[in-house]
Formats: C-alpha cells, structure tokens, sequence
C-alpha cells in the first residue's frame, strides 16, 4: 500500500472528476469536530482550543504572506453578558510553526492577555457604560475604546527556537486593543469598524505583520448534534456552531520571516495550544488567585478532528499535555491501526461496519494525511515535495501548509472539499477558513483517498457528508477572514434545520454499529449484511 501511494502517477486532482460523480448521494454517517475533545479541557473553555488554519493570504497584494488562525472558545453564546467571554489572563496562548520538518517549532507567536474590570467605573455591572465607541487614538495599538468598562490588552511575545527555554525574544506588540463583544443595537450598533480597529500592523509592507484578537463567528459548519446522537445522522443536517462565537487569534506573517526561521522549502507545520501556570491558589474573599510555577500546557490542536474523533477517551486529556514530537510513540497507533490498538468502538473500525470496505489497520493514508505530510507526486504541488518534509517525515500532529500553491479563493478551481475537490490550495494542505473539514475528514477515514488511488475499492467512502455544506455567516475576503462576530441581542442558533429523512430508519446507522460494536463485536458483519442487502 505505501508503494502505491509513493509511486501512483493518479493524483487527488485528477481524481476530482471521479468523485464528482459520485458525492450526489448523501451519507448516514460521519463524525465531529474539535469544540468540546476532551474530559479535562472542557471544564476550562478560554483555554479549550477549537480550530487552527493555515493558508496563503488571499487578499489581493497580500500572496507574500501566509495568515494563521486559532480560535478558542467553543461555542460562545453571543448575548452571554454582562460578564461576556474573555481571553484569559492566566493562560498563554500560543501559535507554533515548524519550518524545518522535525516536529519542533522554530517560530512561536505568544498572546498574553490582560483584562480590565472596571476601567470606567465598577460602580455599574455593565460591561459598557454607553455605546462603544473606537479608540481615542486609532494609531496607538494600547489606545482604547471608548466606554468599554472591560478592555483587554495583550502583548505578542515572538520566539524563534524552542518556545520554553530559547533567550531568543522579542516584543512583536504590546498592550494592543482587543475587539469588544458585538453587544446589541444599543452598545455596538455600527461593529465592523470597532472590529477593523482591533486589526493592528507592525512593520512596514512588504514585511509587515498584522494582528486580530477578538471575538469572531465560528467558522466551522457542523451537525454536533446528529453526530453525537450515537452518531444518529439526518438529511438536511442541522448547523449546530451556527449563532455562537469563538476568539480567535489571527496573525498574518510575511514568507520571509518563515524563510529567515529555516524554511528553505516552502512547507511548513503549525499548531497551537494554551497553557496555565502549573500552581493555582485560590484567595479568601475573592481575591484573585495567585498563579506561579512553569506553564502546563492544557490543549493543544493541529489538524481538525485529531483528538475529538480518532484519540480514544483514554488518552484524550494526555495528548493535550504532549508535544507534536511525540506523536509518534504516543498516538501513531491510534490512527494507522486504530482496529487493533482500539477496537471495534473507534471510528475508523465504525465506518467500516458499515461501508464493509473501510481498512481498519496499517492506514498509511491517514498516517501520510494527518502526521507525516504527503509526499511528492501525490497532489502534484510545486515544490520538491506535496506537504512532506524533503529530509524524511517526522509523525506529528500539525497542519502542514505548502506555501508555494497560489490560492484559489475566487476562483472556478476553489472547492470547500480541498483536494476531494480538486483543489489543492484547501486541506490537507493547510486549511483554510470555509474548508468543509468534517466532510474531508470523515471521507479520508472511511478510505476515500485509498479508493481513489485504487488501493482498496470503497466508492460509498466518497459520499459521506454530516450535510452541513456551508457557514451561516460570510467569511471575509480579508484579514482576519472568520466573519464577523453574532450580535448579543439579534442572533440565531440551527441555522438549517430540515426535515430528518434519516429518522425514518430510526437510530443512526452508525449508530447501530457503534450498539454492536460494543456489545458483541462479531456482531458488526451482521450490520454490514443488513446495510449493504
Ligand atoms: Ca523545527
Ligand atoms: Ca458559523
Ligand atoms: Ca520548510
Ligand atoms: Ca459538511
């Protein structure tokens, strides 16, 4: 099998006219992404990490610069005041980018958050005292914005070498502006301008970088509900991210400062985490508590869907506390022969019980896919190598980006499905904003990439969809790109809520599979007998 994905002149691109045939019938079945994707972090949201992207800047003139995007704070009630989600300034937010392929950052971008409580008065419970209006001095990053009674400022720290014991700093911004809560009419009436005052450059063009930190519609489409339903999938699906919030970092970085960091070759790898200081002492009568010691990372995400889906809830909470260097020993396993390191319960070996045609172990397309970058020849992307490191792959989590493909937002070549869709400027390279990921991702597991590299014959792979095809806000053509923020006051949650054709076949298909998959393994041929006629 690796011999064929190394040596098969079929490229994913090609490939695309099959599948387009092919994508019309909707699926049963798939899976979820990384909002709530382990026990531990979700008793502490600001740190939970959502999504990361990784993509060529599609603004025009900005094609020399690459744009990096981390949100946290999975599904974030908009109108959740008066004390509204905030980074947390207990936790150091950062941004890691690999540029020599070993799994190790080079380049880190470190956010540092101070809240205000009170700035104007804590004579009030509100989090404003008027309408919000823009700063006093839009030109000065710390300049803040007018009767916001909880300002946050942060500081972006760069650090080039290992992020815990490198000397080599420097302050890349500091005491910048935060965007504000989109509040309502009365407190936020015109946002987009509040929000485009929060963009901030450094640096002069064309080496400049900019800078978002704030709140941001969640970009990322899915039907969480279905999916957890015992994976109890429907046809239209239901949008369930649609109406919440994330925060979102966003810093859009020239390619030279990714070549004057080691990339030689135009790939890199990125992830992001959070982390907190390892000591916490709560103070009597609300103090706030004293923090100290070195920081422990508490999340940590590179590709969508990693740890939400393929890491089992064994090791869930520990992989947010390792390093993308130690993928290898530490969760290699897990997505390369997850039938027999989990079980019939995982759910690669789920989708198998019902394509009847998905291969449970030595998956080296996911491993290819999601932890060593794919290799030459295989998407056909400029450069010596697709999104593999030229001297060897190292086995990481971590979103690699080809910076050498010319974006294809725009365009006739763009698809949502990234390579699925012939277009290979889309994830697995990278990812960008609208990438329809769960699709991507759950088509990769059940072995749609095998399929059509004629490995395995698997055409039902190729149609699976949670039917959530698209954002229920636009995104921007421009920097920060996630669209805006939904208002505290006006906003709405399900957006494309239909009629559940699939209840008619009762629980989930899946669903099914994953009752037999626990309780009587051999059970799962009887499935696939029942689906396939
Ligand atoms: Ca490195
Ligand atoms: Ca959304
Ligand atoms: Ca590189
Ligand atoms: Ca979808």
């Amino acid at each position: 099998m690796r011999k064929l994905l190394f040596s098969t002149a079929l490229t994913l691109m090609a490939a695309a006219a099959v599948i387009t045939l092919v994508v019309a019938d909707s699926s049963p079945f798939s899976e979820a992404a990384s909002h709530r994707d382990a026990p531990l972090i979700k008793e502490d949201p600001t740190a939970d990490n959502t999504d990361v992207y990784a993509f060529v800047s599609t603004e025009e003139g900005r094609q020399d610069h690459v744009t990096l995007l981390s949100n946290f704070i999975p599904l974030e009630e908009p109108g959740e005041g008066p004390n509204y989600y905030h980074f947390s300034d207990n936790v150091l937010y950062e941004v890691m980018v690999d540029t020599n392929g070993d799994a190790k950052e080079d380049l880190t971008y470190q956010f540092d958050f101070t809240t205000t409580i009170g700035a104007v008065t804590g004579s009030t419970f509100l989090y404003n005292t008027g309408p919000i209006g823009l700063p006093r001095s839009p030109s000065d990053p710390a300049s803040q914005y007018t009767n916001l009674n909880q300002p946050t400022g942060y500081n972006v720290i760069v650090v080039h070498g290992d992020r815990r014991t490198s000397n080599s700093r420097s302050v890349l911004l500091s005491g910048a502006r935060v965007a504000p809560i989109n509040i309502g009419p009365a407190s936020t009436a015109d946002y987009e301008p509040l929000a485009d005052a929060a963009v901030h450059t450094v640096g002069a063009s064309p080496n400049d970088v900019r800078v978002f930190a704030g709140p941001r519609d969640e970009g990322f489409y899915v039907d969480l509900m279905g999916n957890f339903d015992l994976l109890n999938l429907r046809n239209p699906g239901v949008d369930t991210t649609s109406g919440f919030n994330v925060h979102t970092i966003a810093i859009e970085v020239p390619k030279s400062h990714l070549t004057a960091a080691g990339d030689s070759d135009g790939i890199i790898g990125v992830w992001s985490s959070a982390s907190r200081p390892k000591h916490t002492v709560l103070q009597d009568e609300g103090g706030a508590p004293q923090v100290n010691g070195k920081w422990i990372q508490v999340s940590r995400l590179g590709n969508p869907l990693v740890n939400e889906v393929l890491i089992p809830l064994s090791f869930k909470d520990r992989y947010n506390g390792t390093q993308p260097q130690d993928d290898g020993a530490n969760i290699a396993d897990f997505i390369v022969n997850p039938g027999t390191s989990q079980g019939g319960a995982a759910l690669v070996p789920l989708l198998n019980s019902v394509t009847g045609c998905t291969p449970t172990n030595g998956r080296v397309d996911l491993d290819l896919t999601l932890l060593k970058g794919i290799p030459a020849g295989t998407l056909g992307l400029p450069g010596t190598q697709d999104t593999q490191n030229p001297s060897g792959p190292a086995t990481a989590d971590v979103l690699r980006l080809n910076t050498n493909v010319s974006p294809t937002t725009g365009t006739a070549s763009y698809s949502p499905l990234g390579a699925f869709g012939g277009d290979i400027a889309g994830f697995p390279n990278g990812r960008r904003a609208g990438d329809d990921v769960l699709d991507i991702d759950a088509r990769a597991a059940a072995g749609a990439i095998l399929h059509l590299l004629g490995a395995i014959d698997c055409e039902v792979s190729l149609g699976i969809s949670d039917n959530v095809q698209s954002n229920d806000v636009e995104y921007l053509d421009h920097f920060p790109y996630l669209g805006l923020p939904h208002q505290g006051y006006n906003h709405e949650h399900d957006h494309g809520t239909g009629i559940a054709s699939l209840a008619a076949m009762g629980m989930g298909l899946l669903g099914l599979a994953l009752a037999l998959a626990v309780a009587a393994p051999k059970a799962a041929g009887a499935v696939r007998r029942r689906i396939r006629g």
